[in-house]
């Protein structure tokens, strides 16, 4: 990477539940690797949470575990900022800006949108659809030139890079020409998409009504052997070759989960267990996920204990985050003339 490019890379997690191993290995698990390459900004996103119901009783404890799941996988608090989302009030600032800069045309489109809200749709809160224009805000209010993209979030990124264009563009004649570079994704190496345990089909995900579903970041090593043992396959042997994994989503996820958690290659996995038994798979899954997730879930849950130490990482990373966005914003409301 040449010195001129621009290193910072923003991401962010939502405190919307216990976390799963969709998101350590999706997420968290890059973030790491990311922070000696880039100047990288950590959000815990409570604005994106709210778009749907969140039970403020539960909110908080949530936006904790975030922050801990964020330095117990290795996340260090002095190469990379770490804050709370609606701690800097910018972002919501910016949001409404690009509420009238993005077009409806573009939201419409979006199929996160579609997805959560469902047959619900009339019903759906104005947040979740206008997501997007927060999540956009999000990026362009620190300039960031990276952000870190698993498959379900593509059309994010898409819609940023749409808004930044037309901010650009609409404002040139005023200051706002090249003003939001315009971000790229970064192509992670542990980019897969982790799928629900009940169905090969269906993304692991917090709000899945099935604690069978996913793996918790918190689940103690017994619940993580009874899950795996209890996870959905099919009556086949393990597959011979990764063109027999085509119409056995959830032999592929399994062998998924396995490879991103050891580093080792599907192709090494599946010589290794070719013609075997499910059991004998989902045994080794379960030692080399009790390897790689107990200490961090150890860390985890000391971490959570300690909120003083919590709260000192969320400030300093607030005041980081702040004084980089109050200057982005002054300059955008300059150049579009508010008062
Ligand atoms: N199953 C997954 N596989 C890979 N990556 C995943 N991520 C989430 N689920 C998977 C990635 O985790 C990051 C943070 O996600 P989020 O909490 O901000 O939102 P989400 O994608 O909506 O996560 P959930 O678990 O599905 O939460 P709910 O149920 O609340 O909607 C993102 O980078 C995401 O790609």
């Amino acid at each position: 990477m040449q010195s001129s490019e621009n290193k910072t890379v923003f991401s962010g997690v939502q405190p919307t539940g216990s976390l799963h191993i969709g998101n350590y290995l999706g997420a968290i698990k890059n973030f790491v690797d990311l922070q000696d390459n880039y100047e990288c900004i950590y959000c815990i996103v409570d604005l994106h949470a709210i778009t749907v119901w969140q039970d403020p009783r539960t909110l908080k404890n949530n936006i904790v575990e975030v922050a801990a799941a964020y330095l117990a996988s290795g996340l260090d608090p002095n190469k990379v900022t770490i804050f709370v989302q609606s701690t800097v009030s910018a972002h919501s600032e910016l949001a409404w800006i690009f509420n009238c800069v993005s077009r409806m045309g573009w939201l419409n489109r979006m199929t996160q949108f579609k997805e959560k809200s469902g047959k619900n749709r009339e019903n759906a809160s104005a947040g979740l659809y206008v997501y997007p224009n927060l999540m956009a805000s999000d990026i362009l209010l620190y300039k960031a030139g990276y952000v870190p993209v698993g498959d379900d979030q593509k059309q994010h990124l898409e819609i940023t890079r749409d808004i930044a264009k037309k901010f650009n563009n609409d404002f040139s004649a005023h200051g706002g020409d090249k003003f939001f570079p315009i971000p790229k994704p970064l192509i992670l190496p542990v980019a897969s998409r982790v799928m629900s345990l009940r169905d090969g089909t269906k993304k692991m995900s917090k709000s899945d009504n099935s604690s069978m579903s996913r793996i918790n970041l918190l689940d103690d090593n017994d619940l993580i052997r009874k899950k795996i043992s209890k996870a959905k396959t099919d009556p086949l042997p393990l597959p011979n070759s990764q063109e027999d994994l085509r119409q056995r989503p959830e032999a592929a996820n399994l062998i998924n989960i396995f490879s991103s958690l050891s580093g080792i290659k599907k192709e090494e996995i599946i010589v290794k267990y070719s013609g075997k038994q499910f059991s004998e798979f989902k045994s080794d899954l379960s030692d080399v996920m009790i390897r790689e997730l107990s200490p961090i879930r150890d860390e985890l849950i000391r971490l959570k204990k300690d909120k003083i130490f919590i709260e000192k990482v969320l400030n300093e990373g607030r005041a980081k985050a702040e004084e980089r966005a109050l200057k982005v914003i002054k300059e955008v409301r300059e150049i579009i003339g508010l008062w």
